[in-house]
């Protein structure tokens, strides 16, 4: 089953627990990201993960023992997987492999940023990103909705990997990321919505539509 991912990259707690709750049987994950952990402090993702499962989205980019000491904090808090980038090389990446093998959580790997910048530097080297997550064992890539021909080059070489995909709807990225993706990470398009629930509802039909 393929599945939603909500980007809660607000800044308030009591906001983004609102929206956690109001959202919750709509959504498959919780991801955090600086905004919201720099604004709230690291223990929001405790409270989120009472809810639901939580991707710490701290896009890991540091020497090994720093990556890992980041990695730490974030599944000491209670996160069921941390994203690290994936243009650190092996050492940082095992760093937090390491660390994730002791809570037993999740590593997602980021192949090329979504956004115009990504093609400047990341794009050259988002394959052999996604062959060395892969060959280190790694759970997952993040890969961008925004290009979908690299999305599809990315799934070809993700055997047994899970892709998460940002990009979707305030970026400019098409829901036919669906085909080559095992989730779709959304964030503005629903938290920034008139009706957050119906563009959530909608966005969780098309992933159930997906699925099959
Ligand atoms: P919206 O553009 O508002 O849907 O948010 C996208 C979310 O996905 C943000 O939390 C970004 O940090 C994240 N993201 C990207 O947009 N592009 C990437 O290439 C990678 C990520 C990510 O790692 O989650």
């Amino acid at each position: 089953m393929k599945e939603l991912v909500l980007a809660l990259d607000v800044e308030d707690r009591r906001l983004a627990l609102k929206i956690a709750e109001d959202l919750a049987d709509l959504v498959d994950k919780f991801k955090v990201n600086y905004p919201l952990v720099l604004s709230a402090g690291v223990k929001v993702i405790s409270d989120l993960a009472e809810i639901k499962p939580v991707i710490a989205d701290l896009k890991i980019a540091d020497v090994p023992h720093i990556s890992a000491r980041i990695a730490e904090i974030a599944f000491r808090n209670d996160a069921k997987a941390a994203i690290v980038h994936g243009f650190v090389g092996s050492d940082s990446i095992r760093a937090v492999l390491n660390v994730s093998k002791r809570y037993n959580g999740e590593v997602y790997v980021v192949t090329e940023l979504s956004s115009e910048g990504g093609v400047e530097f990341m794009e050259k080297f988002s394959l052999e990103i996604a062959e060395r997550a892969r060959d280190l064992g790694c759970h997952g890539l993040i890969a961008p909705a925004t290009r979908i021909e690299k999305l599809r080059a990315i799934r070809e070489i993700a055997k047994g990997m899970k892709i998460l995909c940002p990009g979707i709807g305030a970026q400019g990225g098409s829901l036919e990321a669906l085909r080559f993706a095992d989730a779709i990470i959304v964030g503005r398009s629903i938290y920034l919505a008139e009706n957050p629930r119906g563009v959530a509802k909608k966005l969780k039909e098309y992933v159930q539509a997906y699925s099959v």
